[in-house]
């Protein structure tokens, strides 16, 4: 195995899942809470739109407490609602692993070039997310294999911090787990919730945008980027400068990490 560039202190990837890893918000955590909604006989349709309104509040129990508060009418509201939250997402939990074990959601480009050639150099990985810790597990078992779990010595998620994104607490977690600081570590994120938590960790910050976050601001991104792109099928950069680079490979992302140092 390789070893970290000995001149570059980056020592750590941290991955974001939905969106950054894997295309999964419309496709799959939509569609499984639409079927959880139809299993308890609840009349609700998140359409793909109404569905980029709902994206404003990270995590599924939060997001449908949310749908609850503010765009139903009081009397549309079903009884109890809010007690049977939990058990709704427990529902929508099954569906969406069980639509990830079909191999419908695959990784976006490049992903898994970046992590094969991140572990090939001697980078330790890390996930932060506010999804439930075993769509992480389904999503990897289903695309990279089960060994793949092991990949990622830590896996921060869901519930283990009380402050989903866009509170820090994630990443934080994540870097005390690995015992690392902030400048040792880079964060690949999707969405403005995402990097307003990475960088609140004081993460620099590597940005690939999807349908539904195109228009966050990501003023404070190292680089914006549409996908990560393979070496047949570059990325195109939305901001930033990808010092000549087509597709994000791993001197790009060293040369981030030092710039964002200099900073
Ligand atoms: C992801 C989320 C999650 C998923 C649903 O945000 O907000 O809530 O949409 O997962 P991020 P759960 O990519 O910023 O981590 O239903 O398991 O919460
Ligand atoms: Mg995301």
């Amino acid at each position: 195995m390789n070893t970290p560039a000995k001149n570059s202190p980056l020592k750590a990837f941290i991955f974001d899942v939905d969106g950054t890893l894997s295309d999964t918000e419309r496709d799959g955590h939509r569609v499984a809470f639409n079927s959880a909604f139809d299993e308890y006989g609840i009349n609700w349709h998140w359409s793909v739109a109404t569905y980029g309104e709902l994206l404003a509040v990270t995590g599924g129990k939060e997001r449908m407490k949310y749908y609850v508060q503010e765009f139903l009418d009081a009397a549309d509201i079903p009884e109890n609602i809010e007690q049977k939250i939990p058990e709704l997402h427990q529902a929508k939990t099954r569906h969406y692993t069980e639509l990830l074990s079909t191999g419908a959601i695959p990784l976006r480009p490049g992903v898994e070039r970046l992590i094969a050639e991140a572990r090939q150099r001697g980078y330790r990985l890390a996930i932060a997310t506010t999804t439930t810790p075993e769509n992480v597990t389904a999503l990897l078992e289903h695309t990279l294999g089960k060994e793949s779990i092991n990949w990622f010595e830590v896996i921060a998620a869901g519930d283990i911090v009380p402050a989903k994104k866009p509170a820090a607490d994630i990443y934080q977690y994540a870097l005390k787990e690995m015992q690392l600081s902030a400048s040792e570590c880079i964060a690949f994120e999707d969405s403005s919730n995402g990097i307003k938590s990475s960088l609140g960790a004081d993460l620099a910050t590597i940005i690939t945008i999807n349908d539904y976050t195109r228009e966050h601001d990501f003023s404070n991104a190292s680089i914006v980027l549409d996908q990560m792109g393979e070496p047949d099928a570059g990325f195109t950069v939305i901001s930033g400068d990808s010092h000549g680079a087509t597709f994000l490979n791993c001197d790009l992302v060293e040369e981030l990490h030092q710039r964002s140092l200099q900073d």
